[in-house]
């Protein structure tokens, strides 16, 4: 892209994998790592008069009094359990409610729809947006209960038109050794069974956004460090305004 055409903004990085693959402890330590770095790299700037980040900032950096500068990351999940829709949803995964098949997937898909103008906003404000779970949960879970025409082009089709992420990282697990991992909940869906058909579905849905990290490569430090490292380019495209709309 030309100068004029550069658009900095935050990157929206999506993790997925199947339940117990360590999805969200990554996200919790992704979070901190970004947030980290940030504010290492903000305090060298700080401290090193001869920058000339600050020269430039004379006259146009906020007052002291305004606003304070908006977070670098944040954390997100989806399901988002919080909003009227995602209540219904939470009821639903507890097994307290009951719904039909076709209807409970397209509140999950409502649920990323009505979060997408405020994903936006951070994403133009600076934001980079780290999502557990977004729609190829949707699409690999509801394909994977087998109710006759809920196929994957039918799942895919509600969420047409979701911002779509800069980079999507699978944690790949298989669900044999997922189990093993301190069996599964209470919730809906978390049994073997539909946690293999679930990671094969996972598998159906791989796009250019993605990354595959192998969930199992070693420790969880091993695995935040790669996951970081796959991470930080895109990042920091999209702080540069390189990395395409
Ligand atoms: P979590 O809060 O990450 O444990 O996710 C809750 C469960 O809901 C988990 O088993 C995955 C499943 N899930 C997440 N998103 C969707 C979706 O859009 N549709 C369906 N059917 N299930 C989903
Ligand atoms: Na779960
Ligand atoms: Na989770």
């Amino acid at each position: 892209p030309t100068p004029s055409s550069t658009i900095r903004r935050g990157a929206f990085i999506v993790l997925e994998g199947v339940d117990r693959s360590g999805k969200s402890t990554q996200c919790t330590r992704l979070l901190a790592k970004l947030l980290s770095s940030a504010s290492a790299s903000a305090s060298a700037s700080r401290s090193d008069p001869s920058s000339s980040s600050s020269a430039i900032n004379v006259g146009s950096s906020p007052s002291p009094s305004s606003a304070p500068a908006p977070p670098l990351a944040v954390l997100w999940r989806f399901p988002d359990r919080t909003t009227t829709i995602g209540r219904l949803i939470d009821s639903y995964l507890k097994s307290s409610v009951e719904c039909d098949d076709a209807a409970i997937h397209l509140l999950f898909s409502a649920n990323r729809h009505e979060k997408s103008r405020e994903l936006l906003a951070l994403l133009e404000q600076g934001t980079t947006v780290i999502a557990d779970r977004y729609a190829y949960s949707g699409v690999a879970f509801t394909a994977a209960k087998q109710v006759p025409g809920l196929d994957l082009a039918w799942c895919k089709q509600p969420d047409v038109g979701l911002p779509e992420p800069d980079l999507t990282v699978f944690l790949n697990l298989d669900p044999q050794e997922a189990a093993k991992r301190g069996g599964y909940g209470e919730e809906r869906y978390e049994n073997l069974e539909m946690q293999a058909r679930v990671a094969a579905n996972f598998m159906k849905l791989q796009d250019n956004t993605w990354t595959v990290l192998d969930a199992a490569m070693g420790d969880v430090d091993a695995v935040s460090d790669a996951i970081y490292a796959t991470v930080t380019p895109v990042v920091e495209a999209c702080a540069a305004g390189t990395a395409g709309p």
